[in-house]
C-alpha cells in the first residue's frame, strides 16, 4: 500500500467513526450475536412476554431467554454485548435499548422499566451497571 492510499484509508475510517457517533446504540453493529449464546426461540418467547409497555420484568426475561442458566463466562460475554460502547458499564441509555439488542425490531423500555431495572442491578448507586450487576443476569 502506498502512502496516499494509506492516507485515504485512514480518512475513510475516521469518517466511519464520525458516522457511528450519531447513531443510536442499537444500530451499532457488533460481531457477536446474542443468539450465539441464547436459543432464538427462547429469545422470541421472552420478547413476546414483554410486548406491552411496562410489562417488562427482568427476572422473567432472564428466565425465559435461558440467561439464568448460563455460565459466568457466557454471562460476561452477554454483558459485554449489552455494553454497546464498551465502557465497562451498562448505562441508562444502553438499558433503554436493552430489548433491541436481542431483536432490532423490539420496543425500547419505558422510563419506568428502565429505572426499575437500573435500580435492581445498580447495587452501588452510581447510575450504571458495572460488574456488580452481572449477578443479576444469573438470578
Ligand atoms: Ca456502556
Amino acid at each position: 500500500m502506498n502512502t496516499s492510499s494509506f492516507k485515504h484509508r485512514i480518512e475513510e475510517i475516521e469518517e466511519e467513526w464520525k458516522l457511528g457517533e450519531h447513531m443510536s446504540p442499537c444500530f451499532v453493529q457488533s460481531n457477536m450475536s446474542i443468539t450465539d449464546h441464547l436459543n432464538p426461540s427462547d429469545v422470541a418467547a421472552a420478547l413476546r412476554e414483554c410486548q406491552a409497555p411496562d410489562s417488562f420484568n427482568y427476572k422473567k426475561f432472564f428466565q425465559t431467554t435461558g440467561m439464568t442458566k448460563k455460565s459466568s463466562s457466557q454471562i460476561k460475554d452477554i454483558f459485554r454485548f449489552l455494553d454497546n460502547d464498551q465502557s465497562g458499564f451498562i448505562e441508562e441509555d444502553e438499558l433503554k435499548y436493552f430489548l433491541q439488542r436481542f431483536e432490532s425490531g423490539a420496543r425500547v423500555l419505558t422510563p419506568t422499566e428502565t429505572k426499575t431495572f437500573m435500580a435492581a442491578a445498580d447495587h452501588d448507586g452510581d447510575g450504571k451497571i458495572g460488574a456488580e450487576g452481572m449477578n443479576l443476569f444469573g438470578v
